[in-house]
């Protein structure tokens, strides 16, 4: 089958990283994918060699005027070309069949995702009256559209000693007895506190490019703590370096994710910020299912210190113990795994929607 995902880099890297690994994982399943993008630039670093039977297509305007595929994906409620979106409710006007259309949303653990997964939303007006577009939530549970899990099996290799090897070949490995970091979120009013606190052992900083590294240079690193900086990885790369890293400190969608799945060690989450704090309720309904089964003490401690990290105030840190935090963290990467993943029910929703769109097809 033939998918047309478009994407519109908005700011940061998430939207291109999320659209990218969906692509590659649906070609690496036997699908044609064609990636329209308006700002490609992110792919050069983050897939070089790009990906077999992924196409990279620049989304102009206007717009390369193409027939559509079998499916069309607006990532993140991105608007499609008024000429594409015409193109396919010709194509069914004309009695064929429509391609599926879905708006594939960003990731929330919030109540109102399991509520939308799936939801039709039936187009009265405009270039594509007439089309039907679905609402596609990705999620932690199964009622919801589930997670991108292509590549989770590099935790299983953070342990060997081929992902020593590869830390080490570029100079990024602990010195023995040294906790290794991943430092890749936004500017932080909490950054401080949480050198701070690291710095009750000595640790390792691996800090990718980011806004994150100015505030570092601009703060006196604690005794026991040293940094290194890191070039911009492949994502490939990227998600070794977190399946080989003690603590993995990670932001928006797409890294969150990986965290997750790629290291069986814990993570810090910081939410992209919105202005109207939205972004804590979003941290408030992740901890949640995150916590839940967790021993008291351990809950607590863990939701303060996601809690602090998140704060416009900043604050006193305290991280949780590590032990029973990876053992934690572990049981619930194993409770996502045994989840069906993202592309998995994505291509069921798309065969079902396909035979129900044929039964609809008048003759
Ligand atoms: O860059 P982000 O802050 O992206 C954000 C979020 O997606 C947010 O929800 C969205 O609204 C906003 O963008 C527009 O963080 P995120 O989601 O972790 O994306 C980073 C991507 O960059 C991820 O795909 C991993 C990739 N990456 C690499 O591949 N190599 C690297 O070296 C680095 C630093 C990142």
């Amino acid at each position: 089958m033939l998918w047309d995902l478009f994407c519109r880099v908005i700011d940061n890297f998430g939207d291109a990283g999320v659209c990218w690994r969906l692509a590659a994982e649906l070609a690496g399943r036997g699908q044609a994918v064609r990636l329209w993008i308006d700002d490609a630039t992110p792919l050069a670093w983050m897939a070089p060699g790009g990906a077999p039977g992924v196409q990279v297509l620049a989304w102009t305007a206007p717009a390369p005027d193409l027939p559509p595929g079998d499916v069309v994906i607006e990532a993140f409620g991105c608007t499609l070309p008024q000429c594409f979106t015409a193109r396919m409710a010709a194509r069914a006007a004309a009695g064929g069949c429509a391609p599926v259309w879905i708006n594939l949303e960003y990731l929330s653990a919030e109540p109102y995702v399991e509520r939308s997964h799936g939801l039709l939303s039936p187009q009265f007006s405009g270039p594509g009256v007439g089309l039907q577009k679905w609402f596609y939530y990705p999620g932690f549970t199964r009622a919801t559209g589930g997670l991108l899990q292509a590549g989770a099996e590099v935790a299983e290799a953070a342990e060997s000693a081929e992902a020593q090897a590869w830390a080490q070949a570029r100079g990024w490995a602990g010195r023995p007895g040294e906790r290794v970091v991943t430092l890749f979120c936004y500017a932080n009013p909490a950054l401080p506190g949480l050198l701070a606190a690291l710095a009750s052992r000595p640790t390792l900083l691996r800090v990718p490019p980011g806004p994150v590294r100015a505030q570092l240079a601009g703060l006196a690193l604690p005794a026991g703590l040293r940094a290194v900086e890191l070039p911009r990885l492949p994502q490939v790369e990227f998600d070794r370096l977190l399946a080989s890293a003690d603590l993995n400190i990670v932001r928006g969608e797409d890294s969150f994710v990986r965290a997750q799945l790629c290291s069986r060690q814990p993570l810090l989450w910081q939410v992209y910020p919105q202005h109207d704090e939205a972004h804590l309720a979003k941290l408030q309904a992740f901890l949640d299912r995150y916590l839940a089964g967790w021993a008291p003490a351990l809950a607590a401690a863990t939701r303060q210190a996601f809690e602090t990290f998140n704060r416009a105030a900043g604050g006193d840190f305290r991280l949780p113990d590590a032990q029973p935090w990876a053992a934690g963290h572990g049981r619930w990467r194993q409770r996502l795994l045994a989840q069906p993943g993202l592309c998995d029910q994505l291509q069921t929703f798309v065969a079902a929607r396909q035979s129900l769109q044929a039964g609809l097809k008048p003759g």
